[in-house]
């Protein structure tokens, strides 16, 4: 057997530029509040909460307690034709904080299982009703919903795309609502773009309404760089599709526990969906797990068809025990912390603060709501994506946590974030921007 310990070769690591990343490995051993620390001993103020999903800051000791029993308890049961307590414990109290009429929840894995289920309930809902010739979906351009098969084919960034052959039949997507030229450095929601949400009257035009059964966006674009929607869109958007009976899907696997000011972008934004997808801060990150919100009408929709399983659709891990009680256990410390609205109290100092970076070099744009916010710079000559890659490398040596998605910097850190590490965090990117140039 050869010596391999410690050797990086093994790990195919996923979304990494892996020859790059093992030649120069930047790896993280601990992580307590809204620090990690690096191997080599250094404190990293986390700008990102993890992946978008630490929301209440990293290792908090009510859920390593939760797990910790829970595991020594019930390390698992069956969820098919099987029940354990948690789960609809969970459930239950989730859908205190999703929007009226949404109390039915589907337990997944992860965001992209989420996205998945919903586009299967979607598309069986109608076949339920009579109406089994909507199976069309909709998404929209720069749009990102995972990985499965269901998630890249309505998603819209062509790398995850163009790689894996001819994805779902039946795909349309909306044109995004990035406008730089028109909306460059809007504080909060650009004024301009409304109505790129009719497009989707000449979607029903092409297909018909009863050939569509859903149209799925993010209300808020994370991975594709923060992309907001425009003052008044999703509220058009929500009107469509009731006008043609056309299932609503928020995918807030991103915006949802808190990110932007409230449990969910749609009670924020004051739009109700049909489903709503999540996972992420669900459990804060730390044990996997994803829920899919659907509304009472959909659900009593399968309650009221043919005896027996209602729905031909779970994981072998939906509900896990050790995930739920992470669930019950965030939930715990986002209810006392009061950490649903913690953003929107932050949001005109960290909207203050990412805007100080107006005038940095090569920023064209700055985008926020709630602890959310994009810098994009200008693409370098190098090549799209190598400025915002040389930013995030230059704010981790500065020890600061960022995250690049081409030549967009996104933050999104832990809705515990104080006014200080705030400021660290835009100084980071000020102190980058120049080195960088
Ligand atoms: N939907 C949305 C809106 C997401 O942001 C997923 C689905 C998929 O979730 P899972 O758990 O299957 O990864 C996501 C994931 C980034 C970044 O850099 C964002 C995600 C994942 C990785 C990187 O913005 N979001």
């Amino acid at each position: 057997m050869n010596d391999k310990t410690n050797s990086l070769d093994a790990f195919w690591m996923p979304f990494t530029a892996n020859r790059q990343f093992k030649a120069a490995p930047r790896i993280l051993t601990e992580a307590k509040g809204m620090y990690y620390k690096a191997d080599d001993g250094r404190e990293i103020l986390d700008g990102t909460a993890g992946l978008w999903c630490c929301n209440a800051g990293h290792s908090r000791e009510q859920i390593t307690e939760a797990v910790s029993r829970q595991i020594a308890k019930l390390d698992y049961a069956p969820p098919f034709q099987m029940g354990h307590p948690l789960p609809f414990e969970l459930a239950e109290r989730l859908t205190q904080h999703s929007p009226e009429g949404l109390n039915r929840v589907f337990f997944t894995n992860s965001g992209s299982e989420s996205v998945d289920t919903a586009l299967k309930i979607a598309i069986a809902y109608h076949r339920l009703r009579g109406q089994g010739t909507r199976q069309r979906l909709v998404g929209r351009e720069k749009g990102y919903h995972g990985v499965g098969f269901g998630g890249i084919s309505v998603g819209g960034l062509v790398n995850n795309r163009k790689f894996f052959g001819s994805l779902l039949n039946g795909v349309d997507h909306l044109p995004h609502t990035l406008n730089i030229k028109a909306n460059a450095f809007t504080k909060g929601l650009p004024e301009n773009g409304a109505e790129l949400a009719n497009e989707l009257e000449n979607i029903v035009a092409l297909h018909d309404a009863s050939c569509i059964a859903a149209v799925i966006v993010e209300p808020f674009a994370g991975s594709a760089g923060v992309v907001l929607p425009p003052e008044g869109y999703l509220k058009r958007l929500r009107e469509i599709c009731t006008k043609h009976g056309i299932l609503l899907i928020f995918d807030e696997v991103i915006s949802g526990y808190g990110r932007i000011g409230d449990a969910f972008a749609a009670n924020r934004f004051g739009v109700k969906p049909d489903i709503i997808t999540t996972a992420k801060g669900l459990t804060n990150g730390a044990i996997p797990m994803g829920a899919v919100f659907v509304s009472d009408d959909i659900y009593n929709t399968f309650m009221d068809g043919p005896e027996g399983i209602e729905l031909f659709h779970g994981y072998t891990y939906s509900g896990h025990p050790v995930a739920a009680a992470a669930g019950l256990a965030t939930l715990d410390i986002y209810e006392q912390e009061g950490l649903f609205s913690r953003a929107l109290e932050l949001e005109s100092y960290w909207q203050e603060a990412v805007h100080s970076l107006k005038g940095e070099p090569n920023i064209i744009d700055i985008r926020n709501i709630g602890l959310v916010a994009g810098i994009e710079f200008a693409p370098s000559e190098a090549g799209v994506g190598k400025r915002g890659y040389e930013v995030f490398l230059n704010c981790f040596e500065q020890g600061c946590l960022v995250r690049a998605t081409g030549d967009i910097i996104a933050m999104s850190p832990p809705l515990i974030i104080e006014k200080p590490q705030i400021d660290r965090l835009v100084e980071s990117i000020a102190k980058a921007a120049r080195a960088v140039s």
